[in-house]
């Protein structure tokens, strides 16, 4: 699974891609400072099962806080888009096709109006962010459209002359996007597309193209900056005026600041809280005031940074995701003696045969039985995972 980060220049898009990561990323306040995508790995968190069974997990990837698993998940940061940008404006088109592949969008935004729309910076409040949301939406829908529309009359009549399936042949053609014929097909039903592909208008492969953007690159806002003075205000009316969307408040800075400070061990912070533990005595009067600040007007207000709960949010419920723990009955060790050593991410609707196969191919194809090792009890190949469920594979020898 792949989540990407989008947005006009200099809204805290590597700020927030940095704080997530820890990977190096340059930041500043002048546009187009990214210059090119880069692709890191974040966390998600789940609640380990360490605690339920007495036990300290040693996890083989990510990390684990007091019952804080940190499950890792892929995450890009991209230069920023501005308008044109599906036309190739400031190269948006090269990095348009960087987030192709991705499941699922975070739209920073700076909550805060202090950068225009070519992302230069302004006077706080000075542009309304709001406008923000539909045009880069625009530029998403007219990058799908252009895809769409290259090559269409030919596409459109080769699939009349072959009488082919047109949800097939277009979910192969957009592939590279993530459609699905399934997308296709419910994209098809909900625009009344009834005429033949050849008949259909410059308008219809609009909204065809925006309903699988829709589906295809769901999208969370990141209402970034919103430790500047006065964004709590834009920040409500941006919630009024997109109810179809799911807004959290962030301040990329903070976390970034909280993380490096967790890093060097200043501070005992676990990503997604709302206090941290100041540990050294090291701390100058500037870093403590820094961190005084962070406290009162960000974790006190908004309940933490918001950086992890935009990534828990895009994975486990933008894109429904469950976290399932292989293990066994008698054992949560592997053979290297690491305990509850691994947790996987699983889409929505996996059964259990589907997680076999995912653990290794050998396990799926001698897939006998597996145990729902909470419950204790035996479970089928057709059983639908739930999340944080326990499971063992059971096979043939
Ligand atoms: N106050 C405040 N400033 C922030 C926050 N996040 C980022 N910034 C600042 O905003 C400026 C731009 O940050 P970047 O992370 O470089 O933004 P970007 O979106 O990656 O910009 P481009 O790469 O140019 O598109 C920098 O000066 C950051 O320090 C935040 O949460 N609060
Ligand atoms: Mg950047």
């Amino acid at each position: 699974m792949f989540i990407a980060l989008f947005g006009k220049p200099s809204v805290g898009k590597s700020s927030f891609f940095k704080a997530a990561t820890l990977a190096e990323a340059e930041i500043a306040n002048y546009p187009f400072t990214t210059l090119k995508s880069q692709e890191g790995i974040a966390y998600v968190k789940v609640k380990c099962i360490e605690g339920e069974f007495k036990v300290k997990c040693t996890p083989r990837f990510g990390y684990c806080i007091n019952e804080n698993r940190f499950v890792p998940i892929k995450l890009t940061d991209i230069p920023g888009l501005i308008e044109g940008s599906h036309i190739g404006a400031g190269r948006g088109n090269e990095f348009l096709t960087s987030i192709a592949s991705a499941d699922a969008l975070i739209h920073i935004i700076d909550i805060s109006g202090s950068t225009n729309e070519k992302g230069e910076s302004v006077k706080p409040l000075s542009h309304d962010p709001l406008k923000d949301v539909r045009f880069l939406e625009h530029e998403l829908d007219m990058w799908y459209f252009g895809i769409m529309k290259k090559g269409w009359e030919k596409f459109a009549r080769t699939v009349q002359q072959e009488n082919q399936n047109i949800k097939k042949a277009l979910a192969k053609q957009l592939s590279s996007l993530k459609v699905a014929e399934e997308n296709v097909e419910e994209s098809i039903k909900k625009l009344k597309l009834i005429h033949h592909p050849t008949e259909w208008s410059n308008d219809d492969l609009k909204s065809l193209a925006s309903e699988l953007r829709r589906v295809t690159k769901p999208i969370i806002i990141a209402a970034n900056k919103i430790d500047i003075n006065g964004s709590k205000l834009n920040l409500d009316r941006l919630k009024e005026s997109f109810p179809e969307y799911t807004i959290i408040p962030s301040s990329a800075d903070s976390e970034l600041a909280l993380r490096e400070a967790a890093k060097h061990e200043l501070i005992e912070y676990i990503p997604g809280e709302n206090s941290f533990k100041i540990i050294s005595d090291k701390l100058t009067k500037e870093q403590k005031n820094a961190l005084e600040y962070i406290q009162k007007n960000v974790l006190d207000i908004y309940g933490s940074t918001g950086v992890q709960d935009i990534l828990d949010f895009a994975v486990f419920d933008l894109l429904k995701y469950l976290a399932i723990f292989p293990g066994g009955l008698n054992n949560l060790k592997d053979s290297e003696g690491r305990t509850i050593p691994d947790c996987y991410l699983m889409p929505d609707g996996s059964s259990a045969l589907d997680f076999a196969f995912r653990l290794h191919t050998d396990l799926g194809n001698n897939f006998i039985k597996a145990y729902d090792v909470r419950a204790k009890r035996v479970i089928g190949k057709e059983y639908l995972l739930k999340n944080r469920d326990i499971i063992e594979i059971v096979v043939k020898r």
